[in-house]
This record gives C-alpha cells, sequence and structure tokens, in this order.
C-alpha cells in the first residue's frame, strides 16, 4: 500500500491541536464522540474522485500540469484500474471512508454505449471488492452529463430527444453502479442543464424536460432497489450562462412545481452558494428549513474571482456556520461532506493532496466542535427565542395560526401604538461567535 504515495507511510495519525507534524490531524479524532456519535459518523468525509484522482492542474489558459503515477496515458482502462488503485491508497491512508464519482471517473467512455457500459462494469466489480477489503463505502455517485460534445446544448434539456436518450443510457448506468456499490446517495448536477441565450431557448419546454428525466429515474431507481436518496446540487451558472437549478430556494420550487418534492433533497456546495450571492450557511438554512438538506459538497471560492475555483475548505467561521445547520437539524441521514475541492495548478505533488484534505478535515472537524459546543450552551437558540417570542401569544399567535385579518390588525395597530424598535445584537452574537471559534476550551 504505498505503491503511489510513498511519502506517506501509513494512515495519517491523530496527534493533537499541538502538533507539528504536517502530516497529522490536530482536531479531526475519527473515534472521538460528539453528540453520542463519533466524528468519523458525524462528518461522513468523502473524497471526489474527479479532482484528487482525475485532476491534471489544467486550467482555462493551459493543460495538464501534474505528473500522477496512476495515469500514463496509455490504455485507458489500465490507467481507470491503476487510477482505481490509487483512490483506495489515498482514502486508506487519509482516513477517509467514503468517496463520491462520475461515472466517466471511474471508466472512460467507449466508442458505443455497450463498450461504455463494459468498461464501467469492470470497474464497478474491481471497485466493489475494494471496498470489501478496505472498509470504505460509496457516499454517491453521479453521470457524467456535461463533458462529451453531444452534451454542449444540454443533456435532458438538449433539443434533441436522441441527446436525452443518450443521458438517459448514462443515468440508468450510472445508477446501476451505485446500487452495486451500496451508494446511499446518487446527485443531479445539471451543468449544461440550462442556456446561454433565450433567443434559442424554450425555458418552459427544457424545464420539463429535465423534469421528465428526474421523474424517470426515481422510477428507474425504485425498481432496482436503490434505497439512497436522490440529491439536486445547485448551482446559478458555469458552464451555462444561466442554470435551471440556480439556488436551493429555485431547486425547491422546480421540485415543487413538478411534484418531485418527496423523493429529492439537496446538495449544496459552498462555491455554488458563493456564486449565486449567497453565503453557504445561507444556502445550508434554505435547504434545511424545508426539511430537504440531504447532503454538502465542502470547499471554498475565492472572494476576489468570480468563478467556481473550488479550493479546499479552510475558513472556520464559515465552517461553524455549516455544521451548526447540520447539527440543528439532527445530522445527515443519507449524506456526508464530499471535498468538492481541486489543488491549486502550482500543487503539484501527490503529497499535496494530503496536505489539502488534512487541512479540510482538521478545519471541520474543529468546526463540529465549536457548533456543537454552541448548541450546548443554547448561546444562539435562547436570544432567538426571545427575539420571536411575541408570535407564541396573543395576537402574534393569531397571524400565524390565520386566524387574524387586516381590519382585526388595523384595529389592534391603533390601539397598542407605535412599537418599539429593539436591538438585533448582532455585534454581540458575532463576537459570542468568536468567542467560541477562538476559545481555548474546545480542544
Ligand atoms: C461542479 C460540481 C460537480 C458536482 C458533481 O461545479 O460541483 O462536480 O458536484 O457533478
Ligand atoms: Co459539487
Amino acid at each position: 500500500m504505498t505503491k503511489f504515495f510513498p511519502e506517506v507511510l501509513g494512515p495519517v495519525p491523530f496527534e493533537g491541536p499541538s502538533s507539528d507534524n504536517p502530516l497529522a490531524f490536530r482536531y479531526y479524532d475519527a473515534k472521538r464522540k460528539v453528540r453520542g456519535r463519533t466524528m468519523e459518523s458525524q462528518l461522513k468525509f468523502s473524497v471526489a474522485y474527479w479532482h484528487s484522482l482525475r485532476g491534471t492542474g489544467a486550467d482555462p489558459f493551459g493543460g495538464p500540469v501534474y505528473d500522477r503515477p496512476w495515469c500514463r496515458g496509455g490504455d485507458p482502462m489500465e490507467d481507470a484500474e491503476r487510477t482505481l488503485d490509487a483512490a483506495f491508497e489515498l482514502l486508506t491512508k487519509l482516513g477517509v471512508k467514503r468517496y463520491c464519482f462520475h461515472d466517466r471517473d471511474l471508466a472512460p467512455e467507449g466508442a458505443t454505449i455497450e463498450e461504455s457500459n463494459r468498461n464501467l462494469d469492470h470497474m464497478v466489480q474491481r471497485a466493489a471488492a475494494l471496498q470489501r477489503h478496505s472498509g470504505v463505502k460509496l457516499l454517491w455517485g453521479t453521470a457524467n452529463l456535461f463533458s462529451h460534445p453531444r452534451y454542449t446544448h444540454g443533456a435532458a434539456t438538449n433539443p434533441d430527444p436522441l441527446v436525452f436518450a443518450h443521458a438517459a443510457a448514462q443515468v440508468r448506468r450510472a445508477l446501476d453502479a451505485t446500487v452495486a456499490l451500496g451508494g446511499t446517495g446518487y446527485v443531479f448536477w445539471g451543468g449544461r442543464e440550462g442556456y446561454s441565450s433565450l433567443l434559442n431557448t424554450d425555458m418552459d419546454q427544457e424545464r420539463r424536460q429535465l423534469a421528465a428525466l428526474l421523474r424517470m429515474t426515481v422510477e428507474y431507481g425504485r425498481q432496482v432497489g436503490f434505497t439512497g436518496a436522490f440529491f439536486i446540487e445547485p448551482k446559478p451558472m458555469e458552464p451555462s450562462t444561466h442554470q435551471y437549478d440556480f439556488d436551493a430556494a429555485t431547486t425547491l420550487g422546480f421540485l415543487r412545481e413538478f411534484e418531485l418534492l418527496d423523493d429529492f433533497s439537496l446538495n449544496i456546495e459552498a462555491n455554488h452558494a458563493t456564486l449565486a450571492g449567497h453565503s453557504f450557511q445561507h444556502e445550508l438554512a434554505v435547504a434545511a428549513g424545508a426539511s430537504k438538506l440531504g447532503s454538502l459538497d465542502i470547499n471554498r471560492g475565492d472572494p476576489t474571482l468570480g468563478w467556481d475555483t473550488d479550493q479546499f475548505p479552510l475558513d472556520l467561521h464559515a465552517a461553524t456556520m455549516a455544521m451548526l445547520v447540520v447539527l440543528g437539524q439532527g445530522g445527515l441521514k443519507h449524506g456526508g461532506l464530499n471535498f468538492d475541492a481541486k489543488l491549486r495548478r502550482g500543487s503539484s505533488d501527490t503529497v499535496d493532496l494530503f496536505h489539502a484534505h488534512i487541512g479540510g478535515m482538521d478545519t471541520f472537524a474543529r468546526a463540529l466542535l465549536v457548533a456543537d459546543a454552541m448548541l450546548k450552551d443554547g448561546v444562539l437558540k435562547r436570544p432567538l427565542k426571545r427575539r420571536y417570542a411575541a408570535y407564541g401569544r396573543g395576537m402574534g399567535k393569531e397571524i400565524l395560526q390565520g386566524q387574524a385579518s387586516l381590519p382585526e390588525l388595523e384595529q389592534w395597530a391603533q390601539d397598542m401604538g407605535e412599537p418599539q424598535v429593539r436591538s438585533g445584537r448582532q455585534e454581540a452574537l458575532e463576537n459570542v461567535v468568536n468567542d467560541y471559534i477562538y476559545s481555548s476550551k474546545i480542544r
């Protein structure tokens, strides 16, 4: 097991906050119990196959940089097999128990649908054996419906039904692979399900096509015994100028409109939230508020750049806010925390994959501890409860119960006179959050 990452000899150890070992965890202690469950099962970290195994460092201005020993550019199936071995070595050494993939990350597309299916089946069999041997599980699978030239004008939302059929074929097999590997989720990210110009786009028609693919996938999934969750991952743009699953609220509205809400929940990604002009916390709260927060793609953008930089998450404040939402809803049933994050182009060594994941895992482990302490102490909940207390009695209660009318409220307002402006204490609450984040008591 030292084939591809010889610089890391064994599993990355937990050494605590005072460690100066760059290849050790300071906060992520897999077996430590938080709220009665291990950190491992609270966080359910996952490695993203596309970035960490398939990533080359290429960007719109330059080609591949990384020289990966598992990717030799010869026979694509031999590369795929080596890549899978590298994936399990990385997962095992990191102590990450889950991974996520697109069909085309795992196995190369063939010249025909039949050949593509054969390639995928072969790799799924190998992955199943490695999963059994290592105890690693599949968090979620998905189909890549955006890279191939046939998807230039969309997959399900393409004006050509033959493209829709190719997408359907891919989704079927990706879902089969997910079932075969015991995945607890299946993701739809609509990369090209959107448009670049309304001059040539029938938006209403395209949205109905998208709903049709989702509906038939749910039907098929239940037939083949998929017991996991279907997730939609909102993103406002990139690669499309406008994507239909713009953000959590838009996606929930879409699911409601097409009567798909019972069958889907959301996979919220940090950098997609910021591209939509929201914070990660906002998107998570919108999803959780509708009882539809399924899973998280953890990463971050660069505030000075307006595109999806997919950097590893290191912002403890943002991570703490995220974990407050996750713990607040009692955790994630079918989902987890997937590192949809890539190394910078200049981070070209394989050991950089360890530094990146270790930093992200420690950040979220610490965020989990901080959020847990804040929830236990009720430091945000109590003031929030007080702020809305008047809606729990009298006229406030009647408003919420639909028992108040406009004339009644006019009379009440007249009788009561001018309301008082009460401070929201924002700065004081921000200080409370900082106190917990920087507290030396949380270790
Ligand atoms: C793209 C993105 C995808 C999805 C899976 O921005 O986030 O990698 O997570 O298709
Ligand atoms: Co993502």
